[in-house]
């Protein structure tokens, strides 16, 4: 390809100016120094703590910058076949710390800001999460991005650069949750490079008219056409050169301005449609497995989707193959049901673009994609109102029938007059108005299909995907459990802990860190009642950093002597965050019945809780609502708050999940089973040294088998238990005071006003009493019996901290 040529002036030249990575503490200082002088154009004099936060960042990201242009010429020549990621979510977190721990540069930047007169942990705290998603699917993507990078895997992920992230959570007096905008990119973001020099045009509206020669192209037309403007942030891998990238959308108008109107007059008509083409990436849906068909929405997916194919298929075209390789240089795998558009936009392009014939556009389109299902959850299946797509995507719509029609013509041909079946599977649901079923078009678009863990991938097989099981044959779907980077959940938030196992092992740091089977070697240390000690005295510093924060961001006083039990995630009832206040309510009354001499016998706890609700969703507020109110109550209580405290701790994000996984003894995940996906905030508490508190759901099922039954503590009904049970609440109901009297005193208690007037919370102890979908009057008792258990099993420090090591194990 005459590649090898250099392109431009004297080779030598070029090379003798190429900065490497910087060695040693000198070349670090001056670095920083130069970037406070000539980026931020500051000095000594006036460097607060941000500024040198960002003169560290700017030159870390120099660093990051030279292997990230080495990475990505490498792969440019070497032509590899590369994965692209596709997720409308990437819950990042911070980045400098990571950066530094990747780069194997953090005791020097420690030495060299000490030099200038900072302390790196100050610096380290400056820096704003990049929260550009909003729970366990956004997070899984960060730290598959992680993992790609440090495998040295040529994968990049593509998303949307939303100028609002997920909200932030504000708590008021009353306890009800508020929501603030997250101006993430108000003080610049050090991380991203923009490529204003990458843009793409993205249409929408319009009209599709169908060529009419019979060969299935149409033109599409008219509508507005905004502009795709890419920034890329640097993935650095964890001890290799390799820096994969994220490329991100923002979304301008085209023209910044419609010269016509301006002319006639209309100043505000020639801005609008700029105001229209920057709102597409303004902000992040909030919403968590609920679906609201907002137009907004659907443009979001679409202008995301066209974007980076369009991008993915111009690197593919440098490599000069013709475009039935496709396949062979380009895997997308699909986060979820967000980027299916993708589908029909390919379709599109190399159909009505390419000119390629249906069946070599549809080869090439199934033998692409990768779809991966994140939840079972009815309400989260997207589904998009048939209008609405004829509306935004005139030629999408025409093709997904296209797709449709073929598609039903086979399931036809292989049970016949099975008509059921046949508007089971349809790409498009009957009704007013019709939908088109997103995850049916995921499905029969791609190559693959798997979900998150074991059970949920058995589930994803059996329920929603279970004609297409049929149709399909089996080996098309499958498991990916999802898994966690211990470089960030262990190295960088525990960095004593994995200081420990590294002496321990005897293995370098890197070794385990990326082979974490290594890990094993840990298990007959559990028997070193020295080891036990050391292993014992970090998660006590633990409890003592995450004290000190709750202290200086809440004023409040958190007692270390006492075991840590902590629940942090989205709010939703599937995950039953209800079932723990009502079981801390239980403590707390069972508590006040005891003699003072019975209590001191009884194990001191402290409960954590963390995790944002959707705005819209009133339930899982007024949970919230109860938790901050019952805190409020217990940790006022002279009788109960030696032995029992709780804390609502607002505005979960990754930096403060960071914080609060390694204090942990206790964490919980007790989704109705069959409900929770997988989970992996359960992942990185074991990596922690943290047992589980759980129902058998998702990953649990699969850590249970790893650590040992022993040292989990499972309660409530099976999978297979729950359509029976939620039958029975529906046509065999029994009074609650029969069923379940502890539950039933409990929920009289805050109804008669023990946290406050028991008012508000009558619509959330309703869905109990009433339904109780969630199935928290099945499985409280045994939910109550498993709390003891782990009091009990607490009680054994020595056997305790032997199931924390075995754990991490
Ligand atoms: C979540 C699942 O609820 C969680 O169980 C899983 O661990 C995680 O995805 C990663 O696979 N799902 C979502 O966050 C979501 O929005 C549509 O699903």
């Amino acid at each position: 390809t005459g590649k090898e040529v250099w392109p431009k002036g004297d080779e030598k030249v070029w090379k003798a100016g190429t900065r490497g990575v910087d060695q040693d503490v000198s070349d670090i200082t001056k670095s920083f120094v130069n970037h406070v002088q000539t980026s931020l154009a500051r000095q000594a004099y006036n460097l607060d703590d941000l500024g040198a936060y960002q003169a560290a960042a700017l030159s870390v990201r120099d660093n990051l910058l030279v292997n990230w242009n080495e990475t990505q010429l490498n792969y440019t020549r070497k032509a590899p076949k590369r994965a692209y990621y596709l997720s409308l979510e990437f819950l990042m977190g911070r980045t400098l710390d990571n950066a530094l721990l990747n780069l194997g540069l953090k005791d020097k930047y420690r030495k060299g800001v000490e030099q200038l007169g900072f302390n790196m942990e100050d610096l380290l705290e400056k820096e704003r999460d990049a929260a550009l998603g909003n729970g366990g699917l956004g997070r899984l993507a960060a730290c598959y991005l992680d993992s790609g990078a440090s495998q040295e895997l040529p994968l990049w992920g593509y998303g949307l650069r939303y100028q609002y992230g997920i909200f932030q959570q504000l708590i008021s007096p009353e306890g009800n949750q508020l929501e603030a905008p997250d101006p993430w990119l108000e003080n610049q973001n050090p991380w991203e490079l923009p490529r204003l020099d990458v843009t793409y045009e993205v249409r929408f509206y319009g009209q599709a008219e169908r060529s009419g020669s019979g060969n299935g192209r149409a033109a599409w037309t008219g509508g507005q056409e905004v502009l795709a403007v890419a920034y890329d942030v640097m993935i650095p891998g964890y001890k290799t050169k390799t820096t994969n990238n994220l490329r991100l959308w923002e979304s301008k108008p085209k023209r910044g301005f419609d010269l016509n109107s301006f002319n006639a007059g209309n100043y505000e008509g020639a801005v609008e449609s700029s105001n229209s083409a920057a709102a597409i990436t303004s902000v992040l849906y909030p919403n968590d497995h609920t679906t609201f068909g907002k137009e907004l929405r659907l443009k979001q997916q679409y202008f995301w989707t066209a974007a980076s194919l369009q991008d993915i298929l111009r690197r593919f075209k440098n490599v000069g193959k013709p475009i039935t390789e496709f396949p062979d240089y380009a895997a997308i795998q699909l986060n979820d049901t967000h980027p299916t558009l993708a589908i029909p936009e390919l379709m599109r392009i190399l159909i009505d673009e390419e000119e390629l014939s249906w069946d070599e556009a549809w080869k090439i389109v199934t033998n692409t994609f990768f779809y991966t299902n994140h939840t079972v959850l009815p309400e989260a299946l997207e589904k998009w109102p048939v209008p609405l797509v004829e509306h935004v995507l005139p030629r999408h719509m025409q093709i997904i029938y296209d797709i449709n029609l073929y598609f039903l013509q086979a399931v036809e041909k292989k049970f016949p007059g099975d008509r059921e079946r046949l508007t089971r599977m349809s790409l498009i649901e009957e009704g007013y108005p019709k939908q088109v079923r997103m995850a049916h078009l995921a499905c029969i678009g791609s190559r693959k299909v798997n979900g998150v863990a074991e059970l949920h991938s058995e589930l994803v097989q059996t329920t929603i995907l279970k004609d297409f099981v049929e149709f399909e044959g089996v080996s098309k779907f499958g498991n990916v459990t999802n898994g966690v980077t211990p470089r960030r959940w262990l190295d960088q938030c525990n960095f004593e802990l994995s200081d420990l196992i590294t002496k321990t092992l005897k293995l370098e740091k890197n070794v385990w860190l990326k082979d974490l089977t290594k890990l094993e070697g840990l298990l007959p240390f559990a028997e070193n009642k020295a080891f036990r000690a050391e292993w014992a005295a970090i998660k006590q510093r633990n409890k003592e950093r995450l004290a000190r924060h709750v202290q200086t961001t809440l004023g409040l006083e958190v007692r270390t002597d006492a075991m840590f039990d902590v629940q942090i995630k989205r709010l939703h009832e599937y995950k039953r965050q209800t079932l723990n206040i009502l079981g801390v309510i239980h403590r707390y009354i069972t508590l006040k019945g005891m003699t003072p001499a019975e209590r001191k016998k009884s194990n001191r706890k402290v409960v954590f809780f963390a995790g944002k609700a959707a705005p819209a969703y009133y339930i899982a507020k007024l949970t919230i609502r109860l938790i901050v109110n019952v805190a409020r109550v217990i940790n006022a209580d002279p009788d109960t708050k030696d032995f029992l405290q709780l804390y609502f701790l607002p505005d979960y994000s990754v930096s403060l999940a960071e914080v609060l996984i390694p204090a942990s003894d206790i964490s919980q995940h007790i989704s109705t089973a069959g409900t929770e996906a997988s989970g992996t905030s359960n992942m990185k508490f074991c990596l922690n040294g943290g047992l589980l508190l759980g129902t058998v759901d998702g990953a649990n099922i699969e850590i249970a088998e790893e650590v040992g039954e022993s040292n989990v503590f499972f309660f409530g009904h099976l999978t297979p238990a729950v359509e029976d049970l939620r039958y029975q609440h529906t046509y065999h109901p029994i009074p609650i005071e029969e069923k379940c009297p502890a539950l039933a005193n409990v929920l009289n208690q805050v109804s008669a006003g023990l946290f406050g007037d028991g008012a508000p919370y009558e619509p959330l102890l309703n869905t109990i009493r009433q339904g109780d979908y969630y199935l928290i009057t099945d499985d409280f008792d045994s939910y109550i019996a498993a709390l003891a258990m782990v009091d009990e099993a607490y009680l054994d420090r020595e056997e305790w901290i032997k199931k924390s090591i075995r754990t991490t194990a």
